[in-house]
């Protein structure tokens, strides 16, 4: 499948039968289903789109043209990375992901929404950073402190239990990017391994996750899109599609 992100006027790529996502490189969104995907070893084709410039099937597939979406039949999409998550783990049973406790199902949704305020934090400084403010960078280490909490509590390598969830690989497409935010000069947004010393053993064992392994994307990387983005020309296509793990920005010609 093309790391090219295709765009307005491009056709889309015959379905070869398999699930198929599409997905934007860089969006957190999209990771979440590539991980849910590659964890469960699911076989499934992925086409990377253009978000400024959209090509117009993508509608077909999401109303709204949002990443991710999932092709689960030609021609028919379910578009949100928890829906698509939800149904792939319900519809492919065999390497469950979700807690079969429906309190610890709750709860881990709960988690979920707890972070989501560092999320926002997240996003104001790496895209609008002028508009950033005290109470944002608060909330971010509040959204952290939570996760570190929890993780002390559950007293288990990953949140889910011995190996990761869905819990997990739906929080950590964000703890990947927030690594960041310290690389373009904001310090307030570190993860700083005094203070949150399991949480950092916890990003360690993720990395070495195979699901994350494949897809995870190295700081400098995601600072690189950022800065991209940040000045109004997101380099979607940026990526040297001959690393696989940990990917890190294409070198410059010399
Ligand atoms: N709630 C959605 C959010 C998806 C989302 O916002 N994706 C972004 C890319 S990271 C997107 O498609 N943006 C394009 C747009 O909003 O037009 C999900 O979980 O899938």
């Amino acid at each position: 499948m093309s790391e090219k992100h295709l765009q307005t006027g491009d056709e889309l790529p015959a379905f070869g039968g398999k699930l198929r996502l599409f997905a934007m490189r860089f969006c957190p969104y999209a990771e979440r289903s590539i991980l849910v995907l590659n964890a469960k070893k699911i076989p499934y084709d992925h086409v990377f789109i253009n978000l400024d410039q959209k090509p117009e099937w993508i509608f077909t597939f999401s109303p709204k043209g949002t990443v991710p979406a999932l092709e689960y039949e030609q021609g028919k999409g379910i578009f949100d990375s928890n829906i698509i998550n939800y149904y792939l783990d319900e519809k492919y049973p065999e390497v469950p992901l979700q807690p079969t406790d429906p309190l610890r199902k709750a709860q881990d949704k709960m988690l979920v929404e707890q972070l989501t305020g560092a999320q926002s934090a997240y996003y104001t400084a790496a895209f609008s950073s002028p508009s950033l403010t005290p109470s944002m960078v608060e909330t971010y280490h509040k959204g952290l402190e939570v996760l570190q909490k929890e993780l002390e509590v559950r007293k288990t390598k990953f949140l889910h239990g011995d190996e990761p969830g869905l819990v997990d690989y739906t929080i950590w497409p964000f703890l990947e990017r927030f690594q960041a935010l310290p690389l373009l000069g904001k310090q307030e947004f570190a993860i700083d391994k005094s203070k949150y010393d399991v949480l950092t053993k916890y990003i360690e064992e993720m990395k070495n996750v195979p699901a994350v392994k494949s897809y995870c994307l190295a700081p400098e990387t995601h600072a690189k899109y950022i800065e991209s983005r940040a000045k109004g020309n997101p380099d979607y296509n940026m990526l040297d599609t001959s690393a696989v793990c940990c990917m890190r920005p294409r070198k410059k010609k010399e």
